[in-house]
């Protein structure tokens, strides 16, 4: 077994999740206040959102410089303090690499953009005309830069220019990078979007409805040469260091690729994040045209990635990251009958599975979606574009608001909720975005110690994976696949057998005895039954 495949990451994104300066943003100092939380979860790594420095159009997932820490984050000796008491507490910590696009001030293309005959123009894609491509944050993927009189790409917003990966030096100055973020100290890598950075042909794509641009997605997802470039990262930048962790996030990636970008005879990454599963409640219109999940469809997409990962690579395991909308909102119920049970429901079923669950900020409370009452709330470029666009072709602003208030990236963003203190214990002042006013009752504080708050059982979660080979390594087979209220499998390594029963459903349903109960979501489990969103793991009769 490999250290993390019986590991738990932790998410943190640094500016929602505490503020030590009183600034309204979340900083360096307020993460070091709070490392006995997510040591005292029982997390194994933290995965640290991007600290660098930043114009903070995205963020921070704009980057000006790769090599320091943005001053509303904190320095970089504060990053050294904090990097030494992750490690002190047997914990690691992996950075966020965002090397698919630079922000527009860093100085590569500052640099680039002067003339057409800059040593780096040749770091960043160039055309005379645009393809017709939409990019991810609405509107046309290239950007008219007046001074040279030719478009550069962005997948992302017109300040997230994509670097051009075709260019060996650029490569080498990532890597070299990369070693130097290494010999620092830290652990290994999340990859932003690192299925994108090989762009194909870049030729106009099929027309997207509704919009008067086109996919170029054929060209850019898990292009040409992305397993080239990771199997040379591999070599320049993770050979002959012992245990690092990298995770490439990967939009778009189907099984077939998965398996050899987490083939560990190819060297290229650990595990993906795959997003299958967090499409399953969109609609055409996209991620801001909602319905409700279907069990069945979720059970489907799981037992497909079970199985197509059990015999080579890897599965990262989440629901919940600062793209995504909150769980128990979206899949579960936060109505106040059955917002813990339907919490701790889903955080059962998920580490369950075979794979590495990741855990996000504010996951373990519970925490959910915000009651945004207009546009004025949201903080998100994805969202305040969409929602220009959007009305910009019709669409009316109550229906544009209902779709980002269900699935807006802001929705994971509100301050983390420490305690019923005023701004929920995260700041002194009034924070850069809306607390979500449950905080009162909803908040760390409240949970710890009690028995059965969401805290308390994904630390008895995270304390049976540690426990319990079979639930790291055992084997998985779906079952009831066909049964839209009860979602049950079956782990297996060697003679030990778990039975994962979970009722993803407001109502009581009868189910089949088991054995001897190992863990289970909810006090005095009864026999033969289990209640609106009961989820248990029993030993196998
Ligand atoms: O996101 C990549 C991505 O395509 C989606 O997760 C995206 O955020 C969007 O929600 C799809 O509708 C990564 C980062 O996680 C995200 O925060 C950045 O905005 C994006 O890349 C660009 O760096």
């Amino acid at each position: 077994m490999t250290w993390w495949q019986n590991s738990v990451v932790y998410q943190v994104y640094p500016r929602s999740f505490a503020d030590s300066n009183g600034d309204g943003v979340g900083d360096i100092g307020g993460i070091r206040a709070h490392l006995d939380h997510i040591a005292s979860l029982g997390a194994d790594v933290i995965w640290l959102s991007p600290v660098y420095p930043s114009p903070q159009d995205d963020n921070g997932y704009d980057i000006s410089d790769y090599q320091d820490i943005d001053p509303v984050f904190g320095t970089l000796a504060e990053f050294d303090l904090l990097l030494a008491e992750v490690h002190e507490r047997g914990m690691k910590l992996v950075m966020d690499l965002v090397v698919n696009h630079t922000s527009d001030e860093h100085p590569w293309f500052v640099e680039s953009r002067s003339s057409k005959d800059s040593p780096k123009r040749e770091w960043y894609l160039w055309r005379p005309e645009p393809t017709n491509w939409q990019s991810v944050f609405s509107g046309s993927a290239w950007e008219l830069d007046e001074a040279t009189g030719e478009y550069y790409l962005h997948l992302f917003s017109r300040k997230q220019p994509d670097l051009n990966w075709e260019n060996p030096a650029l490569r080498q100055e990532i890597y070299r990078m990369m070693r130097w973020w290494l010999d620092r100290g830290v652990d290994g890598f999340r990859m932003d979007v690192i299925n994108l950075i090989s762009k194909g042909e870049l030729v106009d794509g099929p027309p997207i409805p509704g919009t008067p641009y086109g996919d170029g997605s054929a060209s850019f997802v898990n292009g040409p040469r992305v397993h080239e470039y990771l199997q040379e990262m591999h070599s320049e930048v993770f050979a002959g260091r012992p245990a690092l962790l990298t995770v490439g996030e990967m939009p778009g990636v189907p099984l077939e690729e998965a398996r050899l970008f987490t083939d560990p005879a190819r060297r290229e990454v650990d595990m993906v994040f795959q997003f299958e599963h967090v499409c399953l409640d969109q609609g055409p219109g996209g991620k801001f045209d909602t319905h409700p999940l279907r069990l069945t469809d979720l059970k489907k997409s799981l037992g497909r990635w079970q199985t197509g990962l059990a015999d080579v690579g890897w599965n990262s395991l989440y629901w919940n990251n600062h793209d995504q909308p909150r769980v128990v909102s979206r899949f579960g119920d936060d109505s106040p009958e059955f917002r813990r049970d339907s919490a701790t429901c889903l955080a059962t079923l998920l580490h369950l599975h075979r794979g590495t669950p990741y855990v996000y900020q504010g996951e373990e409370l519970g925490m959910a979606n915000s009651p945004f009452a207009s546009v004025s709330d949201f903080r998100d470029i994805e969202s305040l574009n969409y929602y220009s666009f959007a009305l910009g072709s019709g669409a009316s602003p109550e229906t544009v608001l209902k779709g980002l208030c269900a699935a807006g990236r802001d929705n994971a963003r509100t301050p983390m909720q420490w305690s019923s203190e005023p701004h929920a214990g995260f700041s002194s002042v009034p924070p850069w975005i809306g607390v979500n006013p449950d905080y009162l009752e909803w908040n760390a504080s409240a949970q710890y110690g009690d028995t059965w708050s969401v805290f308390s059982h994904y630390q008895r979660l995270i304390r049976l994976r540690r426990e319990l080979p079979v639930v790291s390594l055992g084997d998985f087979t779906m079952l009831l696949p066909e049964d839209e209220r009860v979602y049950a499998f079956e782990r297996s390594l060697g003679d030990a057998r778990l039975v994962v029963m979970c009722n993803v459903s407001g109502e009581a349903v009868g189910v089949s005895s088991a054995g001897a109960l190992v863990l289970g979501n909810m006090p005095d489990p009864e026999d033969g039954v289990l209640r609106a969103w009961e989820a248990r793991v029993h030993w196998a009769v």
